[in-house]
């Protein structure tokens, strides 16, 4: 019972003592020979080397920790399996496999795609999803100009950007009564239900009052930048029930801990697996395309553990940054139907604004969805005409 974590070590001809000796070093050993360590605590507590695979620059070492070792959190485990060897050059943790009894300990999303898409009443395409932009420095009567131009032109869901934080102009508050104002009257005229995720920001003890104080005013969704607080204080939010929205966790600073080449996690891990497992019901983080990007595999690895199935719910991916109606088909065909197509430039620098930026993302979601490639779609669209016109398509246009 525990964890097994695997790990890329730089190659060496006796890996296998090296990896007995991490294995001990980081459970029940150190540097030095411990005399008084008992035979029943090396059974107990240490860890064990389950393999060691020969690789050309790196060897693939696998090791077992005991769940008597930790209490069921990551700050906890992340700390035995990675604590000391992340100052370890060139070793990578690559993925971390948990006991059934372990995960059961983890909440996973609270809606997942299933329950965004029910909220929503979206079952059969991918949504929409719009980044405010130009929203600092501005008032709320320039916001909410915003996001009825948004709702107007047909997104499913808004979010804040992730740098808007408190501010006199655009208070947290404010934001969230501005927006409820006009997305219900929105739902009242259309039925079209409008997700806002306002930016959940602060001192880290400020953040449950903060959310329980939106979720009563009537906030329907939460950003979350999990990257900048941990993992953990996203897993207090979906399990604190007097806020139960749905959240929406940013990749921002992600970088840090899985954009360098040979060290760290891999993006699969810290905006993957551990995002849905701790509660997020949406990832958001940079598509392979944009100005923004990662590798095409390491999204890919990232969608695949978000959506794959047992034991949570799915997590929405949200691959962003740069995306514009031009990649849609491509977004489709690399992350399937159940992703979140997302945009805050790529609607805002529409040429004829940001309502026909709105439905020229919905033009491309449609005809992509119906195998219908953009240019035809475009030739009885004019504003998916217009967004092609200025930022052309990208990879397959169907
Ligand atoms: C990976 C971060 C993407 C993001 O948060 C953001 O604001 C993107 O904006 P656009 O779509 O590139 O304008």
């Amino acid at each position: 019972m525990g964890v097994i974590a695997t790990y890329l070590f730089p190659t060496h001809p006796d890996q296998q003592a090296i990896a007995e000796q991490h294995a001990l070093g980081l459970t029940v050993g150190s540097w030095t020979d411990i005399p008084h360590l008992e035979q029943e605590q090396l059974r107990k507590n240490k860890g064990e080397v389950l393999s060691v695979e020969k690789g050309e620059e790196k060897d693939r070492v696998r090791i077992h920790y005991p769940s008597a070792n930790f209490t069921a959190d990551l700050p906890a485990i992340l700390t035995t399996v990675y604590g000391k060897l992340s100052f370890f050059e060139g070793h990578e943790l690559v993925d971390l496999t948990f006991d059934d009894e372990l995960l059961a300990q983890f909440p996973g999303p609270r809606f997942g795609v299933k329950g965004i898409r029910e909220q929503l009443g979206v079952a059969d395409r991918p949504l929409l999803k719009a980044i405010f932009k130009g929203v600092l420095g501005r008032d709320l009567s320039f916001f909410a100009d915003q996001l009825e131009d948004l709702v107007a032109g047909g997104i499913d869901l808004i979010k804040d950007d992730e740098i808007l934080f408190e501010n006199d102009l655009t208070p947290f508050t404010k934001r969230i009564t501005t927006a409820k104002e006009i997305l219900d009257r929105h739902y009242e005229k259309t039925g079209h239900r409008v997700l806002y995720a306002v930016n959940l920001s602060g001192k880290t003890n400020e953040l449950h009052d903060k959310a329980e104080r939106a979720a009563e005013l009537g906030a329907n969704a939460l950003l979350f930048n999990v990257h900048a607080y941990g993992l953990d204080a996203l897993q207090t939010l979906r399990e604190n029930n007097n806020i139960g929205l749905p959240l929406v966790a940013h990749s921002a600073l992600s970088g840090v801990l899985s954009g360098q080449t040979g060290s760290g996690y891999p993006y699969a891990l810290t905006v993957g697996k551990l995002t849905r497992l701790v509660g997020g019901d949406f990832s958001l983080f940079p598509s392979p395309y944009g100005n923004v990007s990662i590798s095409l595999a390491d999204a890919l690895a990232i969608n695949k553990t978000l959506t794959e199935e047992k034991p949570f719910e799915q997590t929405f991916a949200v691959p962003s940054a740069g995306v514009h109606p031009g990649m849609v088909p491509q977004l489709l065909q690399d992350f399937g139907d159940n992703l979140v197509v997302n945009a805050g430039g790529g609607i805002f620098g529409h040429p004829d604004g940001p309502i026909k930026g709105a439905q020229a993302f919905r033009a491309a979601i449609d005809a992509s969805v119906k195998g219908i490639s953009l240019e035809e779609a475009a030739q009885t669209n004019e504003p998916l005409k217009r967004a092609i016109d200025i930022w052309g398509t990208v990879g397959t246009s169907s």
